[in-house]
């Protein structure tokens, strides 16, 4: 494995996801560049672990900025692109969704551009090596009923702005290795959680609420069902299908941990109250409370992820109990991550598309 994929770029890296790969990778001696904006998503102090050593560079820049990902190809000369940058919160993309048409698609067809130019001037040995990882969300394929489960042939059908644009990227991405030769792999995996994660999601929101003895709001009657996957594990797919995984195809990710969301807020009460319980709040499920469902809420997302577990071998480490339990207790020990985040962002209610 570590003959392959030597140089990494990762776009994103400054994210939930791309710095648990960029730590993931680093750790394991790569060097990698991390190519980010930062948007009020970005935050190098997820990248704190890794950030001064010698195998990790950072550059701050665009995806939409052709000229600056040209020159990070050239002078970086990476061997695998691993592309993970995005606006990636589906109430943003409701209350203003040109953002994601940008960064989402004109940003992936940007990227996918410079990395044709850059894999056609490489010499044959190192055009074998190349790959361009691109990185997306099980959300693609709508919703489900109560049965059944996300296939990688599972038609397209997304259904919020932020979905439709994951989906047009994953278009782009599927044509430039059809038409051009790109050689690509991609993957749609489903809801992450776990350390890092900015606090407008559902997890790490609850956990912040609770923690303070504010209101925890769950959408419609909370009976809408995720399927999630511990970060970490999902750093260990992405690596697994990066470097073996076969040109042109794509790859579901998932945890098969489906859960309720009322049933996730409950499991964080619960293990709140244990673990800081506080006199003054009492029990934390009082503080559930049922607001205006998301417009356009899909029902059900569950991943089949056979074809990843039985062509690389994929096994996630955690289930849901163990990861939530972990995630919760990474909350409790590292306000330093967390306490400046609220200068970006209060905590507010996002996306009901007055
Ligand atoms: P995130 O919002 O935490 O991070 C996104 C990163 O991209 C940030 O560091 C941000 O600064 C950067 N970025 C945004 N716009 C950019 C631009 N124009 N140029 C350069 N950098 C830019 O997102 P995440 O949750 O880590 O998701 C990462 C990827 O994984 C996304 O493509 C997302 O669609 C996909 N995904 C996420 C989940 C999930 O549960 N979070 C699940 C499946 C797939
Ligand atoms: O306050 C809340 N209350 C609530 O009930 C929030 C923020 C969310 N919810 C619900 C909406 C969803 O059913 O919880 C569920 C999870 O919501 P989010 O954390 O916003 O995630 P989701 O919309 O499912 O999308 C996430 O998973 C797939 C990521 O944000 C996407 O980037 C990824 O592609």
């Amino acid at each position: 494995m570590t003959s392959i994929a030597q140089r990494v770029l990762v776009t994103g890296g400054a994210g939930f996801i791309g710095s648990a790969v960029v730590r993931r990778l680093v750790r394991q001696g790569r060097q990698v560049l991390t190519y980010d904006k930062l948007t009020y998503a970005g935050n190098l102090a997820s990248l704190a672990e890794v950030h001064n050593l010698p195998g990790h560079s950072f550059l701050q820049a665009d995806i939409c900025d052709g000229r600056a990902f040209r020159e990070a190809l050239e002078s970086f000369r990476p061997d695998l692109v691993m592309h993970l940058a995005a606006e990636s919160h589906v109430d943003r993309s409701i209350d203003g969704p040109g953002d994601f048409i940008a960064t989402n698609i004109v940003g992936t067809y940007t990227l996918l551009d410079e990395a044709l130019r850059y894999w056609r001037g490489l010499d044959a040995a190192a055009q074998k090596r190349f790959r361009f990882h691109h990185i997306s969300t099980d959300e693609v394929f709508g919703t489900l009923g109560e049965d059944g489960l996300f296939r990688e042939d599972t038609p397209y059908q997304p259904n919020s702005p932020y979905s439709a644009s994951k989906a047009a990227s994953d278009h782009l991405v599927r044509a430039w290795f059809h038409t051009y030769g790109l050689p690509v792999v991609m993957s749609n995996c489903s809801n992450n959680y776990g350390p890092y994660h900015f606090p407008e999601k559902l997890i790490p929101l609850t956990i912040l609420n609770a923690l303070e003895g504010a209101p925890l709001p769950v959408y419609g009657k909370g009976e809408n069902v995720r399927d999630w996957l511990y970060v970490e594990d999902h750093a260990a797919a992405l690596e697994l299908i990066a470097t073996r995984g076969r040109l042109g195809e794509s790859y579901n990710v998932g945890g098969s941990n489906e859960r309720r969301n009322i049933d996730v807020v409950r499991t964080i009460c619960a293990i709140m109250d244990r673990v800081v319980p506080d006199a003054k709040i009492g029990p934390r499920d009082a503080l559930i409370r049922f607001v205006t469902d998301r417009p356009g809420h899909d029902a059900r997302y569950a991943i089949d992820a056979s074809k990843l577990k039985t062509e690389l071998g994929w096994v996630p480490e955690h289930d849901f109990e163990s990861g939530i339990e972990k995630t919760v207790r990474w909350y409790l020990d590292n306000a330093a991550w967390w306490e400046p985040l609220k200068a970006r962002y209060n905590r507010a209610r996002l996306g009901v598309a007055k």
